[in-house]
């Protein structure tokens, strides 16, 4: 009973990480193309190559191709009853460089032919604008963002989409986890990687991602009126390690930043009061000119969507502790009430409840679950099946949970589980780390026949969404 007839089930991909093609049809090479693969196994991070270098393997020039075989994958999608499917649009298809003054057609042409597949069987397409595909070329030649010329480009990029795709595209993001800006390894993200950066243009970066956003939102809206624009987090749930109250102040603190700022900007339309005490406790200076704090108020977007896969702990010491839980953002420590993924990652359904609920009681627009997910080794059978119920486990606690927020009184609109078909992760580059509920023959290296085929929990997510989600 919990979730609303009209709930939007579906799944969620990005363009680096699963159409491959990356310089087919006029295509220009993204941030994202210049990453070389590491391995969790090996222990090796990923490489980001100034050069590309023909020698070493780059996941995201062929991904799973599905540049090639979005029709087989989309038929899939409807088998499993999509409401709605989350893409990204690679900026490069559209503008190779970033700043040209017109756009590549045969790139325009190829969403416009993808969304009419997604209505053909009726399913919404969700589009997030940029979802770490930043031209390179504007990092290299512009420092991406730090420059105010990106926020024309971004903003020309944006309107380009709205205006060919109005009838076709309600849902738009207009950046994916922004608040991976707030971390100094998150810059590259906006473009960021020629030499070393202060703090100060780390977040003067940032400051022009969310005016580049508040744009956009106000250019689409004049576009269409009908538009829904968000903006998207990824939302890493923080409990204090202890009730001691140090342990407490700063897990608020490290919330208020990394969680809670970028939403404040983006549906509140002003910087909080904290981010100045911060700035000025770390002698940050950012240029906020009163003209921004306009645009900002102006540009606020119609609802909020977040990734979700995981929790960790927050003690005031931080710094020196050696209980460091494996695959968060920013050095959290382990909760001993959780268990692990493959990965590291601690697994924490209530921990979805309860965020879905800290964000609605902040906000109190529609809230949508864009990414969530357990990234997992999977094992063919010999007779081609897959028995991935631990993954099933996964979900069916997490949707429980979603009911149960939805039952506590949150506007939870829909649920796009991450990597819906297998895909390269983005924090390793490898393909043996699977979200999928449809599994790719792929490795590591990038052998494989590409074969699409039905995990046991394609079975079992398709009777979720026939049901509306009663049928865990
Ligand atoms: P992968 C880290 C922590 C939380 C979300 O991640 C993250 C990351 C980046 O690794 O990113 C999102 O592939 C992102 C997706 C990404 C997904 O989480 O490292 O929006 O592009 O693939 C899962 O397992």
């Amino acid at each position: 009973m919990s979730f609303p007839k009209n709930f939007l089930w579906g799944g969620a991909t990005a363009a680096n990480q699963c159409e491959g093609a990356w310089n087919v049809d006029g295509k220009g090479p993204s941030i994202s193309d210049h990453n070389r693969a590491g391995s969790r196994t090996s222990g090796t991070r990923r490489t980001f190559d100034l050069e590309i270098d023909d020698q070493y393997y780059y996941p995201s020039h062929t991904a799973i191709d599905s540049y090639h075989r979005y029709k087989e994958d989309i038929a899939l999608f409807a088998e499993m009853g999509f409401k709605v499917y989350r893409l990204s649009i690679a900026w490069t298809r559209i503008f190779p460089n970033g700043d040209e003054t017109t756009p590549n057609e045969a790139g325009l042409q190829y969403y416009d032919d993808l969304f009419d597949e997604l209505h053909k069987y009726g399913i919404e397409p969700l589009v997030t604008i940029s979802h770490f595909e930043l031209p390179f070329h504007l990092g290299k030649e512009y420092d991406g963002f730090l420059d105010k010329r990106t926020i024309g480009f971004y903003e020309r990029y944006a309107t380009t989409l709205f205006e060919r795709y109005k009838d076709k595209v309600k849902y738009w993001l207009t950046f994916n986890e922004i608040n991976f800006g707030t971390l100094d390894h998150g810059r590259r993200i906006n473009g960021l990687f020629n030499r070393e950066y202060t703090e100060s243009e780390q977040y003067q970066a940032l400051h022009n991602v969310f005016l580049a956003s508040a744009k956009a939102v106000i250019a689409g809206h004049k576009i269409n009126p009908d538009f829904q624009i968000g903006c998207m987090l990824a939302y890493i749930t923080m409990y204090p390690k202890t009730c001691r109250p140090a342990d407490v102040l700063k897990t608020q603190q490290m919330n208020d930043r990394l969680n809670y700022f970028c939403g404040d900007v983006q549906v509140k339309g002003a910087y909080p009061y904290y981010m100045k005490r911060y700035f000025e406790q770390n002698d940050i200076q950012v240029e906020i000119t009163e003209e921004d704090k306009a645009l900002l108020k102006a540009g606020t977007v119609d609802y909020y969507t977040f990734s979700y896969y995981m929790s960790t702990c927050i003690a005031d010491n931080l710094e020196d502790r050696d209980d460091k839980s494996g695959g968060n953002l920013f050095g959290g420590v382990s909760n001993e009430y959780l268990e692990t993924s493959d990965w590291g990652w601690q697994i924490d359904p209530i921990g979805l409840r309860y965020t879905l609920n800290q964000i609605y009681s902040r906000y109190e627009v529609p809230l949508m679950v864009v990414e969530n997910g357990l990234g997992a080794f999977d094992k063919v059978e010999e007779d081609g099946s897959i028995k991935d119920d631990y993954r099933i486990d996964y979900f069916k606690q997490h949707i429980i949970e979603m009911g149960n927020a939805i039952d506590d009184g949150v506007d939870l609109i829909g649920y796009t589980p991450w990597g819906c078909i297998d895909l390269i992760s983005a924090g390793t580059g490898e393909m043996s780390k699977r979200y999928g509920f449809i599994y790719v023959d792929r490795d590591d290296e990038g052998n494989g026949t590409l074969d699409r085929s039905r995990k046991d929990s394609f079975y079992w997510y398709k009777d979720v969404i026939a049901s509306n989600g009663e049928k865990l």
